[in-house]
């Protein structure tokens, strides 16, 4: 190659297995200790899924033991107390420990297989996202242990969590650690949402990805949108408790209905968020197993998206009993009845793709099968849970649990046993080989029918879910003893799962490629599959659900894709056109750290000092984490501009550090997007609090402040303003990065002022709503300045250049943002009073 740009060089290795090994030399995770250092999809992946799965196996104790309980009249195995932690904490791992990180685990596994890439686009960040999640999952069953877990159901609600009632720190220990595992769940969905979105194979466009690919960007969106209530929720929560200020204390001008609300409002498309992925699942499985193509395909991403969008609009349908007004109760329950329309039409082309196929009777169909019945069931009560009169009825009876169950297991437990089934072959290499399969598949399915069944029985007869114990007279303990022997049937049939997966995976039949003659990509990778996926990229050029991985894996193995060789020791792999999958530019990924543990245990420090109380840690803690995080950003820099790439295959493409939109930047996009969603929970929370709650008015507050208000919002927009002309040309760029920073610390210190003098935000509802939309603008800034100064000591480490401004843009995503949202916010307090002047309640 070109001398004067030595960094560019390559070499085509000679031989297929010389590139291998070149590859594998780069891109591999180590050994022993130094795996702690890994950031590969594959290896992440898998720790995502067994860790998920040991949570499973806690959780799935915990059933045992309510079930034990619950066995008999007036039994003493556990106290109230104890019960109230089993069945919180089960719930609680069930939903957040097991069902969402699962099937993180198995997308970051599958889909740069599946889309033709070597890794994620951030495979740094969802190392990351593994460790906060070990280490939140661990606090809360570490609490449990210790008899200080959280006991006021999964869904916490107000005021039963509130200081008052719950005196101890247990719901303190649920608000910080689900928080913590939801940052998690964010970083997740960011970097699935930007892999799909870009970083697939050449060729692979909207249209022609793989249905499990759409599914996972759909729910990828709902987590951005759906998360961030719930973490707002559990802030204003744990805000109150620890000092005082009132957002669900309706002696206060607050209202636990609040909290419901948000609670909700991410809590339903939570249930969608869990069965979407483990559609995906059935719609890449079905027409494998039935040797046939998937029909429908447009229908059915019709039908995931409307899903996405109507679920969102039925969060209300877990609060009719609360006394909401009657037009807005039809409303929901309409819409709720509504959802069974697009849950329909991917039942029916599922049905359909297997009448047009030659079904296989294997493994993962029986699961299948298991998967029809039993969700459908849970459909149906569904429909009757919708219809508001029934709820009244059925409204916090074991009922509702038993519908609960047969939709979360039925459309997610058995889905992901047939995929456990599925792609275990592709993890391991192997397939199976023994008989244990069947008789473990007929065990937990008899077995759950019989406890969960029950359950629509009991909570018709009226038992209350919740409940420790139940008097004789009531006459439910026959029921209930019938319950709890087939929950043990169920326990010992997934022991046999287990069992029989192991046994797979220790003395399954080794095959070459592809045992399902399946059509996606990912069976075109060597199995066990090596760290770089694929020794060359393919081209794609039609649906890439009806590819041919016996032919193609072996071309792409030989090198004859792009990116067929090893350029200075740089992991590569491609990107494209979000929408036609053009080819667009060349990413560097990161080589394996320690950083992202280091980065999760600062984190981990951060919680935790909230948590003992430690606030002096606190900032510390969160001052570390930043640093740790500047620490990641040199290994994919560039310190001189370098040109287009020789891609192989006759392409050239540039290094994503020279163009204007590489996958940072969308993440960041992203990530701005999660940002606004809680800022918009925040602002309407306290416009819903002037409408609806009690003890409204507040008393003669006054909480405008003109002046500093209007010295913050000048500040903010000088600093979006100055954060424009930085665009990497030497003399403006220092400049214009000091001037943004500098009306950062003046906007922080404005905004502080106010805070200062807010009356009483422990008094009234009104001035805390104030003081948290001052607050949230205040640190919206604060990490504007942090992004200032790193821009400044990017520039000066030599990473920006004429045509390296990734950093900079970045920056000016960010203060874009914040001069928009601290303008908003800083008007806030003046639209409140002046509403509070016209009534509300
Ligand atoms: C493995 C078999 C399982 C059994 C035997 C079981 C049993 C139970 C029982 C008896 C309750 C009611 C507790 C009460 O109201 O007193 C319950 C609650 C619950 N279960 Fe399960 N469960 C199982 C699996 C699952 C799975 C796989 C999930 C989710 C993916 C799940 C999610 C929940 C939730 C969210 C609650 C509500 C907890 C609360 O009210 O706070 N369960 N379970
Ligand atoms: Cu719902």
């Amino acid at each position: 190659m070109n001398d004067a740009r030595p960094e560019t060089g390559y070499q085509t290795p000679e031989t297929a297995i010389r590139l291998h090994h070149e590859l594998d030399a780069v891109w591999g995770s180590g050994h022993g200790l130094e795996r702690l250092s890994a950031v590969n999809h594959t290896v992440v992946g898998k720790r995502f899924m067994v860790t998920a799965l040991v949570f499973f196996a806690i959780g799935g104790v915990l059933a045992m033991l309510i079930r034990a309980q619950l066995a008999s009249t007036n039994s003493a195995f556990l106290d109230a107390a104890q019960y109230a932690q089993v069945f919180t904490m089960h719930g609680v791992i069930m939903m957040f420990l097991f069902a969402i990180p699962f099937f993180e685990g198995l997308a970051l596994y599958l889909l740069p297989k599946m889309l033709g890439a070597r890794d994620l686009a951030f495979p740094r960040m969802s190392a990351y996202g593994y460790w906060c999640y070990l280490f939140g999952g661990s606090f809360l069953v570490a609490a449990l242990i210790f008899g200080i877990a959280p006991d006021g159901g999964w869904f916490m609600y107000t005021p039963l969590s509130s200081r008052p009632f719950s005196p101890g720190i247990n719901a303190d220990v649920w608000l910080l650690g689900i928080t913590f595992v939801e940052i998690s769940a964010l970083a997740a969905a960011i970097e699935i949402m930007v892999t799909i979105l870009k970083l697939r194979s050449p060729g692979m466009s909207l249209t022609r990805m793989p249905i499990f690919a759409w599914y996972m960007l759909v729910v990828a969106g709902m987590m951005i949108i759906g998360f961030p209530p719930l973490i707002l929720g559990s802030i204003l929560l744990e805000v109150e408790r620890a000092f005082d200020l009132p957002f669900f204390d309706p002696t206060r001008g607050g209202d636990p209905l609040l909290w419901q609300h948000l609670f909700w409002l991410f809590g339903h498309p939570e249930v969608y968020i869990i069965f979407l992925p483990a559609a995906g699942a059935l719609s890449t499985i079905i027409p494998v197993l039935c040797r046939t193509r998937l029909e429908g395909y447009g229908l059915i991403v019709a039908a995931i998206v409307a899903m996405a969008f109507l679920s969102f609009g039925l969060w209300v349908h877990h609060m009719y009993t609360v006394g909401i007004p009657h037009v807005a109760l039809s409303f929901f329950s309409a819409a709720s009845a509504l959802v069974a329309i697009p849950t329909g039409i991917q039942i029916f082309a599922w049905l359909a793709t297997m009448a047009h196929g030659r079904p296989r009777y294997s493994i993962p169909m029986l699961h299948v099968f298991g998967f029809f019945f039993v969700f459908v069931a849970g459909g149906l009560t569904g429909v009757m849970l919708a219809m508001v009169p029934f709820d009244w009825q059925a409204h916090d009876t074991h009922f509702v649990v038993a519908h609960l169950h047969y939709v979360l297991v039925g459309g997610f437990v058995f889905p992901m046993m047939a995929a456990a089934y599925y792609w275990l072959p592709h993890i391991t290499g192997r397939q199976p080989v023994q008989h244990l399969s069947k008789p473990a598949f007929w065990l937990v399915f008899i077995g759950f029918n019989v406890t969960f069944f029950i359950m629509h029985l009991t909570g018709l007869r009226g038992m209350p879910r919740r409940v420790f114990e139940y008097p004789q007279a009531a006459g439910w303990e026959v029921l209930n003893f019938i319950s709890s022997v087939g929950s043990f049937v169920m326990t010992i049939g997934f022991a046999l799962v287990a069992l029989d997966l192991i046994m797979l995976i220790r003395h399954g039949r080794p095959f070459r490629r592809d045992p399902w003659e399946a059509g996606t990509l990912e069976w075109a990778t060597p199995t066990p599959p090596p760290s770089y996926n694929f020794g060359s990229l393919p081209h794609i050029d039609v649906r890439a659900d009806a590819l041919e991985p016996r032919s193609l894996g072996p071309e792409l193995a030989a090198g004859r894709g792009y990116l067929g060789f090893m350029r200075n020791g740089w992991m590569e792999t491609l990107t494209v056109d979000m929408v036609s999958g053009r080819l667009d530019h060349v990413v560097v990924l990161p080589r394996p750290t320690y950083l992202p543990l280091w980065t999760a245990m600062a984190t981990a420090a951060f919680f935790a000092s909230l948590l003992a109380k430690l606030y002096w840690l606190t900032p510390v803690a969160f001052v570390v984490v930043i640093i740790f995080f500047f620490l990641w950003t040199p290994a994919t820099g560039l310190k001189q501009d370098i040109g287009p790439l020789e891609i192989g295959r006759g392409e050239r493409a540039l290094h994503h550090q020279e163009v204007a939109q590489p996958p940072s930047w969308w993440a960041v996009v992203f990530a701005l997007a999660a940002n606004a969603t809680l800022y918009t929970s925040l602002v309407f929370g306290a416009f819903f609090l002037w409408l609806s709650a009690p003890n409204w008015p507040p008393p003669d507050l006054d909480f405008t402040f003109v002046l500093p208000s209007l010295v913050g919002a000048g500040a903010l927009v000088m600093a979006a303003i100055a954060g424009r002309f930085a665009d990497g040309q030497p003399g403006r760029t220092v400049t214009s990065l000091a001037v943004t920073l500098g009306a950062h610390v003046i906007s922080v210190g404005a905004v502080a002022v106010l805070l200062m003098s807010i009356p009483a935000p422990t008094g009234h509802a009104a001035s805390a709503s104030a003081f948290a939309v001052a607050f949230y603008v205040a640190l919206q800034a604060a990490i504007g300045a942090v992004l200032a100064i790193y821009g400044l000591w990017r520039w000066n480490s030599g990473y920006i250049g004429p045509s390296r401004v990734l950093d900079l843009r970045i920056g000016r995503l960010w203060h874009d943002y914040t001069a928009v949202a601290g303008l908003i916010g800083l008007a806030f307090p003046f639209v409140l009073q002046s509403l509070t002047g016209i009534g509300g309640r």
